[in-house]
């Protein structure tokens, strides 16, 4: 008979998520297997990545552990990420990245780290030993001791094998929450507008719309596909039609458009796939963008899509783009096409074929869109003093004629 797990579809997404896009496979179950710990390390070791899980009657707490699952002792401690969450509970959960002895005695599996974190897991008498910092740190209100209900052991498939990876991956939600907050607190530079205005521009297909649509996703916390998104020889997007600009003629054409329906950042969407490859054409138009731009002292950034290693954009941190990234030739190219600041060339990987988000997509996206605002507001501010100048001129010149 298939042994299945006593995770909810809900709460194993959430463990899968915790790494990335991991997936699970049980290896041991204490119901059903030998409760003694020999038959533990027999279905564990050399199964490479596991992750232990304890289910208790109100919480889950396990450990995850990047090195192999050992036959006695860990010779060298090993990555762990300990978690916990309440059952019932598909958010909040609390992490901790841990260098980590495991040992397996014969009858208990044991998990230490510096600074007194243990987790002890007696599977004789289904009872699970926690130490104050583990009590703590985890968020956890639980007794030093606590009976359990079942105790499982999966293989971890589907990872990168890298501590430095597996770190980022439990801060990123974290510093995800924190951009999105950050986003939310936004106001335009002196309130000078009610909402700033940002120009995707780039060739059909570069994925103006999937930005569009990702930063909604992003925002919402689940998938949308308001803009329609497509490949076609021609722009999927008819926003206007390109072959009939709007003439200054018009009676209805505004000639000095007042700043709060201005642009107040152009972003330059390009593939950073094909970058290297537009056409003469292509480049003309976007430099006499560029040119047009720098005329009305809109400030510009650029925003390369279909980036595929996500993880490698940013530094540690989530501050920075990281060397390997700036040193691309797609970057250097940009920089001296369009005379754009490396800190304004973004890069995101839009939501495409997904069907869920994904932390590490969303901090980018957020990213790509903070930075634009912090453009925006510059241009904000120079179009404002520009302004605020240029009617202290017509002022003083009015009253000298008057005079
Ligand atoms: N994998 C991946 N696919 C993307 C990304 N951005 C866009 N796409 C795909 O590229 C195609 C074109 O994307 P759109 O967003 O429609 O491009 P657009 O710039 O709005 O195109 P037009 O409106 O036609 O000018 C779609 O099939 C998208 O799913 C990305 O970052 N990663
Ligand atoms: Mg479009």
């Amino acid at each position: 008979m298939e042994v299945t797990t006593r995770l909810t579809w809900i709460q194993e997404k959430l463990l899968e998520q915790l790494l990335g896009k991991a997936s699970l496979t049980l290896l041991y179950k204490s119901s059903v297997h030998q409760f003694i710990t020999l038959d533990i390390t027999k279905r564990c070791s050399n199964q490479g990545s596991t992750m232990t899980v304890i289910h208790l009657k109100q919480n889950i707490v396990g450990v995850f552990m990047l090195e192999q699952f050992p036959l006695l002792r860990s010779e060298k401690s090993s990555t762990c990420v300990w978690f916990s969450f309440r059952q019932g509970s598909s958010t909040g959960m609390s992490a901790l990245v841990l260098n980590t002895q495991v040992e397996v005695s014969v009858t208990q599996l044991k998990f230490f780290s510096p600074g007194g974190f243990s987790l002890i897991v007696d599977p004789r008498n289904y009872e699970l030993h926690l130490s104050a910092e583990v009590i703590k740190e985890l968020q956890l209100d639980l007794k030093g001791v606590s009976p359990y209900l079942e105790c499982e052991i999966f293989r971890v498939d589907g990872i990168k094998r890298d501590p430095e990876f597996i770190k980022k991956m439990v801060t990123v939600k974290q510093y995800r929450k924190k951009l999105l907050s950050a986003l939310r607190a936004y106001r335009p530079h002196e309130d000078l507008v009610p909402e700033v205005r940002i120009l995707l521009v780039g060739p059909v297909g570069s994925g103006k719309s999937s930005f569009f649509n990702s930063v909604k996703s992003a925002f919402q916390g689940h998938l949308t596909r308001q803009a329609i998104v497509g490949s076609d020889e021609d722009s999927v997007t008819k926003q206007f039609n390109p072959c009939k600009p709007k003439e200054v003629r018009l009676s209805t054409y505004c000639t000095s458009p007042p700043l709060k329906d201005r642009i107040h950042c152009v972003a330059y969407v390009l593939n950073i796939n094909s970058v290297n490859m537009l056409s003469d054409q292509m480049v003309a138009k976007l430099k006499k963008i560029h040119r047009d731009a720098v005329h009305c002292g809109v400030r510009e950034v650029a925003l390369l899509t279909n980036v595929n290693n996500c993880d490698e954009v940013l530094d540690d941190n989530f501050l920075n783009m990281t060397e390997s990234m700036t040193s691309r030739s797609q970057v250097k190219n940009v920089q001296d096409m369009l005379n754009i600041p490396i800190a304004n060339i973004l890069m995101v990987s839009n939501y495409a074929l997904e069907r869920s988000l994904d932390p590490l997509k969303d901090v980018l996206i957020f990213a790509a869109l903070n930075q634009m605002l912090r453009t925006a507001n510059d241009s904000l501010e120079d179009l404002f003093l520009k302004e605020t100048a240029s009617a202290n001129d017509s002022l003083k010149r009015r009253s000298r004629l008057r005079k």
